[in-house]
């Protein structure tokens, strides 16, 4: 096969108020994956990073001549496949147009309808994107790749049977395509929050989850699969080397799911002399953790973490199929922040059935507990959850009404709980009051923040949180 020229995307735009951004982890994976079995010139652009329009991407990828057109997205940013795709098909007639990222797990086969892509992959992206490349420039069929939506000649969207597999050795793929990227800019952007800006590289160490949280996404299922110690290791080192960074953050969903390979990277890490900064920003699965991973963690280099509670009802827990231990939750965070771990908390109000003396609970749980600060995010149904389909059934009405389009953080469009609109809005606001304007906790995040000659930049997040609704009827 000819040299082919490769223009990848990672869409969304950043606002004022959500201005966060973190490496585009699955284009540079997809990047690094497919040159290993292509020869192949390649091109990343993050949309969410530059926030250039869809026309100024477009034209990137028209000027770059590429024969392989790639676009990821988010839900709130999918709307963007259908104006991309037209502008770029306008320019490249021939050119192999795929869609894939979260979007297309959520939305499949209607993420691909209304665009001129001819493809869209769902869940994890590698071996399909390589099996689509072989076919489209093997003059092979994309009909007989498993699971892939595609357009035939006659313009019909098709979605073949099967799955594909999952990657079963994650140690077997090569380290993410950073040099694609200009990772200095990034360092001068917030990334999740309330982390403030640093010299930092995301990494990503295992992919699925067992556990059945009804509104999570299914992009890697539900087989934990993970890179060994030695792996993530090695990888720290080479960026450390490459970069001079000393500050890594995990976006794993679960991090510390298998304990022995959580002590054995803390061992290594000991072993070799690695003296570096760990953020778990995304969040460890609190109630499976040991007072003996805490301690790793932190003797690790371990500063910040989330802490998802989500509910601080039981019943709630259970109805979400979450099933988190309240107790352990809060002797989780008790034992972090004893070892010095800053500890940011993700709670949801509004799940479907859901009490005001609910959303109270989680309130107090949260309140009581020694976060430092914490989310109050209202519970919304992406397609292909379990939520979703609960939804549907219950609340159909409500789902009609809801819309993704450029929803961040916090935005509601929809109330499935069983309180007033205004009842749920007011605990959101009650929640961030009672939280955030607790004097303990204003005196714990001014003496513990990361970084607290960058406190600064995280006062108009909090005053954001605490000021809610304080100017109108806003939602949250
Ligand atoms: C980092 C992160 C972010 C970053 C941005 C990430 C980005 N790509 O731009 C920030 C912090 C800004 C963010 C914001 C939000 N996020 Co977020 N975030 C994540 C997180 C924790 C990690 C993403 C990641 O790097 N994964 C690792 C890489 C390797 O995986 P990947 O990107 O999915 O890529 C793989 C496949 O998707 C596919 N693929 C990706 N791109 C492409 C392109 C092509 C062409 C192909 C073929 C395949 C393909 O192949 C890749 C390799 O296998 C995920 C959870 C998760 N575990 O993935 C949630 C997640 C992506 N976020 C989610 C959500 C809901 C949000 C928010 C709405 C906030 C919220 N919680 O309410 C906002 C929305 C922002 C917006 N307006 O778009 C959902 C997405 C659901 C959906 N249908 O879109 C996820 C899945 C978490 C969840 N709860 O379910 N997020
Ligand atoms: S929310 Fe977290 S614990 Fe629950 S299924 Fe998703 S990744 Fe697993």
């Amino acid at each position: 096969m000819k040299k082919l020229r490769m223009f990848l995307a990672n869409l969304g735009h950043r606002r004022p108020l959500y201005p966060m951004v973190t490496p585009p982890m699955g284009i540079m994976c997809l990047a690094a994956y497919l040159r290993t079995k292509f020869d192949l010139d390649i091109k990343l652009a993050n949309q969410r990073e530059t926030n250039c329009t869809n026309e100024e991407l477009a034209r990137q990828a028209v000027d770059f001549e590429a024969d392989i057109v790639g676009f990821g997205s988010l839900t709130p940013s999918g709307h963007g496949f259908a104006p991309l795709t037209g502008m770029v098909r306008a320019g490249l007639p021939n050119a192999l147009i795929l869609l894939g990222g979260p979007h297309v797990t959520s939305f499949g086969a209607r993420a691909l309808a209304d665009t001129t892509a001819n493809a869209a992959v769902a869940e994890e992206g590698e071996l399909a994107f390589e099996q689509v490349i072989r076919a489209y420039f093997d003059g092979g069929d994309l009909g007989h790749i498993p699971a892939l939506i595609w357009r035939n000649v006659d313009g019909e969207v098709l979605t073949n049977p099967g799955t594909m597999p999952p990657i079963e050795n994650l140690d077997s793929l090569p380290f993410p395509a950073y040099e694609l990227i200009d990772l200095p800019k990034y360092w001068r952007l917030q990334s999740m929050p309330p982390l403030p800006r640093r010299r930092y590289v995301s990494l990503v160490s295992s992919r699925g989850c067992p556990y059945h949280c009804s509104w999570c996404h299914r992009i890697f299922g539900k087989k934990f699969r993970m890179h060994s110690p030695e792996r993530i290791v090695d990888e720290i080192e080479y960026f450390q080397r490459i970069y001079g960074v000393d500050d890594f953050e995990f976006l794993d969903d679960i991090f510390n799911l298998d304990h022995s390979r959580l002590m054995a990277f803390c061992d290594l890490l000991h072993r070799r002399n690695r003296r570096i900064k760990i953020a778990f920003p995304n969040g460890v699965r609190t109630d499976i953790l040991t007072q003996e991973d805490v301690n790793a963690l932190a003797d690790a280099g371990t500063y910040f973490a989330s802490f998802a509670l989500e509910s601080g009802s039981p019943r709630i827990q259970k109805l979400m199929g979450k099933n988190l231990n309240i107790p352990r939750f809060v002797q989780g965070v008790e034992m972090a922040v004893k070892r010095g771990i800053f500890a940011n908390g993700f709670a949801m109000l509004g799940f479907p059935t859901e009490t005001e003396e609910e959303m109270r609970q989680t309130i107090d749980v949260a309140s009581n507990s020694m976060l430092h600060t914490a989310s109050f995010f209202t519970a919304t149904p992406y397609p292909n959850t379990t939520l979703y389909d609960h939804v549907s059934k219950i609340h159909p009405q409500q789902l009609a009404k809801l819309t993704y389009k450029d929803t961040d953080f916090c935005q509601i469009s929809v109330n499935l709980s069983d309180v007033p609109d205004e009842v749920l809005f007011a605990c959101q606001r009650r929640a961030n009051r009672r939280f955030f304007l607790n004097p303990k906790r204003i005196y714990r995040i001014l003496r513990d923040y990361p970084q607290p000659h960058l406190l600064p930049l995280y006062i108009p997040n909090y005053l954001a949180r605490v000021t809610k609704g304080l100017l109108g009827p806003g939602k949250t």
